[in-house]
């Protein structure tokens, strides 16, 4: 079976971080119905762009069999990801912006961001894959080398050389 290689990045600063990142995975593998082939350390890192308590954040890499174009199914997965933020407690209705425009970031019980879904580039309106701020963060760049896979180390030199 053909399948695609989907590295997602999980954060928390809010409540159990632990037991919150744990649920995630668990829930994650349910609506998959499989374990992650790949499981990062889990690190704390300071709030990026915001102040806020730390955060832990980790990443994983689940092999996924494919279905339908990449988009139809990185958006299939973003709602799959999306309910299940619901589900662990996010508040849905987190602007996105503040009252000049600029990108605002919350406290969160968990934050599930799609990474890299196989080498696609996919760009609609709900999605940007690879995510467009990896080479900025720490906080995923440290978790994320630790799983990355050859293949994609090769795809994007910008963020692993
Ligand atoms: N996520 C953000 C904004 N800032 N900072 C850290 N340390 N970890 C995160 O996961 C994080 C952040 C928006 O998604
Ligand atoms: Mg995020
Ligand atoms: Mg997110």
């Amino acid at each position: 079976m053909e399948r695609v290689e989907v590295y997602l990045g999980l954060g928390s600063n809010q409540g159990n971080r632990d037991s919150n990142l744990l649920q995630a995975v668990n829930r994650l593998d349910e609506a998959f119905g499989t374990h992650p082939e790949r499981i990062s350390r889990i690190v704390e890192t300071p709030a990026w762009g915001f102040e806020g308590p730390d955060f832990l954040n980790m990443c994983l890499l689940y092999r996924l069999p494919v279905k339908g174009t990449p988009e139809e199914q990185a958006s299939a997965l973003l709602h799959t990801i999306k309910q299940i933020e619901r589900d662990l407690g996010r508040d849905p209705d987190e602007p996105l912006f503040d009252s000049e425009g600029r990108r605002q970031y919350h406290d969160r019980i968990i934050d599930i961001d799609i990474l890299y879904f196989g080498n696609e580039h996919i760009q609609t309106e709900e999605l940007t894959i690879p995510h467009p701020l990896i080479g900025e963060r720490d906080f995923v760049k440290k978790p994320l080398k630790e799983i990355s896979k050859p293949a994609l180390r090769t795809a994007f030199p910008e963020i692993f050389g």
